[in-house]
């Protein structure tokens, strides 16, 4: 039978049709308007039926014999693991207080729906201590898109002539993105990619700038300067729309392309051109990624790219980039229960904490430092949902310490992982396919699809909005969690809308809620305090942070280490994402690596002259937190004084754990964001009988 679903193998959110037989996947595919010549196929789709099927999916609940994290796992049903972390929940409270359990989200299973099930949970519960990985994701940048204009933009490169594309690479890690650029490019779009690696955008593209890694802010800078100075901005807009033009004209200043260059690894002219071809290209959009986030400096530096977007007339106007028109949802969280007095232990970012109204927490930082340094206070028990600390958190190895030293961890997965093993608890969890939900993506933009449920669950696996449920039942919170099934909860949510699951079932492509509108701020303002667009920001000013991006000039160097550079003399990339791999997932199933595949590193070669490597090396990358091994892959595509190291192989080979290389110490003081997309490092040689005994 062939049925119509989201993916979320990763969280492209991909329409796909999936065909079942006898309740086992078969196979899967994307849904595209292209034709099929055109489509890109996506390797996780499919290998969807070995990743749903794997023999290492979880089939039961595990408990540790006696209750110690050094005991044996045994199998439980759900009854008795239920039981047993209901009573974690209640003895941690009554001992500690409810704000000593914290609950840990990854980025698996979206931030929907389920997202708002589990801080409504714990809102009642009584702690306020649900927290995000969005800190490292992209919610540090959408709080800079939001202080700037009031929400995230959505580019809208169907009618683009021109794309600057920042530190994104849709190729590999959203096919329907991918598919419009590309469209767009056939059209005659022109292409501006600046990326430190020379990504198959940036070979398409029709200027590449290889910004060095971190320096995205300055390059920014530059670029308004050269607009503002060259009298290429949208005069109209700037004078009716926007607040602290003179003050950012100013501060840009200071960012001459000429001074500039040489310390972001660019020419002038190349800035200079960069520059003019977008503000000259409207309408443009400006399709901003992962690169800027990582980066101890991503709240200034995407202020400033956002900046481009209002200077050059291009926002919310068709062609350009989109202001989202959200779906009318409710507000499942119940935050007015939290008690009053309740203080996050991401306190130190409040700004962060409450800058959209259903984000809710995500400098996930603070969590190892609450369990190790008691900071602000200690908390004990944590429950890990859909995600792979051990292996994704910055400075991994203090984070495996802090998960090693807590009272007590319930993890909720598919799949035992190295975080697991720090577990008392393992709940195994299902897949995508085998479980209703509404993904973030729904709610955020105006056209919501289900995913529907098109499998039964594996062994006894449960969907994560059954587990949260239950949970919460047999803590008494009954009359906050009435629902029997998930679409009762669903058809709550959307109420407001007037949209039901049953709709949605009978419309499996998605339903719009009205038409998409351009130039709304005309009628309603933005979404600012000043309902303006804020070049200069006085809610920032008045917290005693730039009121303008990069306000101060050139500040500390962005990348980790950067003190000790002396004896780290390169710069680490946490490599581009692999389309078959979705962080440390994956890399287990069989139809997606090669036989004895390993890690890679990828070094310049006139840099792998200097440091006498050759391809296919082993090598060891130290940094001052840890090192790793990977094999040398020599390759032009990558700057001279880089590593591109690849990422998410921690989970399978240990000596790979790229965030063992990672710091966490110095954050970004708005979000908590440390620089773990760059780092200074150095490269050793192994000696070649060590190397041999290597294996992964
Ligand atoms: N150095 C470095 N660090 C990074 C990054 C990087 O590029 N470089 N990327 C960062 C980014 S952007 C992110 S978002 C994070 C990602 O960090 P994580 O969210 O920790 O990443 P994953 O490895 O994808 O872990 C997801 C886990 O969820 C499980 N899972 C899958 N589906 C479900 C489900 O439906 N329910 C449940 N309960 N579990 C499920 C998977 O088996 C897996 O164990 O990593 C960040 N860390
Ligand atoms: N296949 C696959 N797809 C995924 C995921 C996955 O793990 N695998 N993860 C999902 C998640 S959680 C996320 S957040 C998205 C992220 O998706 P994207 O936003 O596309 O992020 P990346 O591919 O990590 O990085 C984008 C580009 O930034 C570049 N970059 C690195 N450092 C810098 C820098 O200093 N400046 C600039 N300008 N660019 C830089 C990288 O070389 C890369 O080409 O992908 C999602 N999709
Ligand atoms: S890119 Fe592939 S894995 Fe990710 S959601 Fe789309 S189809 Fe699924
Ligand atoms: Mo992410």
């Amino acid at each position: 039978m062939k049925k119509t679903t989201v993916c979320r193998l990763c969280s492209a959110c991909c329409p796909v049709s999936v065909e079942v037989v006898d309740g086992r996947l078969v196979s899967a595919r994307r849904q595209s308007p292209l034709p099929e010549e055109r489509q890109r196929v996506c390797p996780k789709l499919s290998a969807a039926a070995a990743i749903t099927h794997a023999p290492e999916r979880l089939r039961r609940p595990l408990l540790r014999e006696g209750g110690r994290r050094d005991g044996a796992w045994r199998e439980a049903d759900w009854d008795e693991a239920l039981a047993v972390v209901a009573e974690g929940f209640r003895s941690f409270g009554d001992r500690y207080g409810a704000s000593s359990v914290g609950w840990l989200r990854g980025m698996a299973a979206d931030w929907g729906a389920p997202w708002d099930y589990v801080n409504r949970f714990m809102n009642v519960y009584g702690s306020p201590n649900t927290i995000g990985n969005g800190s490292v994701c992209h919610v540090a940048r959408e709080m800079a898109h939001q202080y700037t204009y009031g929400a995230m933009t959505m580019p809208q490169v169907a009618e683009s002539r021109c794309m600057l594309i920042w530190g994104k690479n849709d190729l590999n890690t959203n096919p329907p993105a991918a598919d419009a650029i590309l469209e767009a490019r056939r059209r005659g779009a022109v292409l501006i990619v600046v990326d430190p690696v020379r990504t198959a955008l940036a070979e398409e593209a029709d200027l590449w700038l290889q910004v060095k890694p971190g320096h995205d802010g300055p390059l920014a800078m530059a670029m308004i300067h050269e607009i503002i100075q060259q009298g290429l901005y949208d005069e109209a807009f700037v004078r009716d729309w926007t607040l602290g033009f003179e003050e950012l004209r100013q501060a840009a200043a200071a960012f001459p392309a000429e001074q500039v260059a040489a310390r972001v690894w660019l020419n002038p002219e190349d800035i200079r051109r960069a520059a003019r071809i977008y503000a000259t290209g409207s309408p443009a959009s400006l399709i901003d990624g992962n690169g800027l986030d990582m980066q101890q400096h991503v709240f200034d530096d995407t202020r400033a790219v956002c900046m481009l977007r209002a200077l050059t007339g291009n926002l919310d106007r068709p062609g350009g980039d989109l202001l989202p028109q959200p779906l009318p949802a409710a507000n499942m969280q119940l935050r007015e229960r939290l008690p009053a007095d309740a203080r996050p232990i991401t306190e130190a970012y409040p700004l962060f904490n409450g800058f959209h109204h259903n984000w809710g927490l995500h400098a996930q930082s603070c969590i190892p430092d609450a369990i190790l340094d008691g900071t602000p206070y200690p908390l004990r028990m944590l429950v890990v949902q859909a995600g792979n600390p051990a292996v994704t958190m910055a400075d991994s190895r203090r984070v495996r310490r802090a998960l090693a030293q807590l009272e007590f961890l319930v993890v909720i997965d598919p799949f035992a992982t190295r975080t697991s093993e720090f577990a008392h608890v393992l709940l195994p969890a299902c897949g995508c396919f085998e479980k209703t939900q509404l993904n973030r993506a729904s709610l955020r933009h105006n056209r919501v699809m289900l995913q529907d449920q098109v499998l039964p669950p594996v062994g006894e696996s449960r969907p994560d909005w059954w587990i949260v449920f239950e949970l919460a039942r047999r803590l008494g919170m009954e009359r906050d969690f009435p629902w029997e099934s998930v679409e009762q909860a669903i058809d709550d949510q959307l109420q407001p809308s007037g949209i039901t699951v049953a709709d949605l079932r009978a419309h499996p492509g998605g339903i719009s809620f009205g038409d998409t509108r351009f130039y709304k701020y005309r009628e309603q303002g933005f979404a600012t305090l000043s309902q303006k667009v804020e070049l200069f920001s006085p809610r920032l000013a008045a917290a005693g942070f730039p009121g303008i991006p990069c306000e101060a000039g050139w500040k500390q160097d962005p990348v980790s280490f950067a003190e000790q550079r002396d004896g780290y003399p390169l710069i680490g990339i946490s490599g581009p994402r692999d389309n078959r791999f979705t962080h440390s997932q994956f890399h287990r199933i069989a139809d997606l690596v090669q036989e004895g595949e390993q890690p890679e590193v990828r070094i310049h070669p006139r840099e792998a002259g200097r440091l006498a490597v050759t391809d296919g090396e082993r090598v060891k990358i130290v940094t001052p937190r840890g090192e790793v091994r990977m094999r040398v892959h020599i390759w032009d595509g990558v700057a001279e004084g880089c590593l591109l190291l690849d990422w998410g192989w921690g989970e399978t080979d240990p000596e790979a754990n790229l965030n063992d290389l990672t710091d966490d110490e110095r954050r970004n003081p708005v979000t908590a964001t440390p620089s773990s997309r760059s780092f200074y490092c150095q490269l050793l040689k192994e000696p070649p009988a060590a190397a041999a005994t290597i294996t992964a």
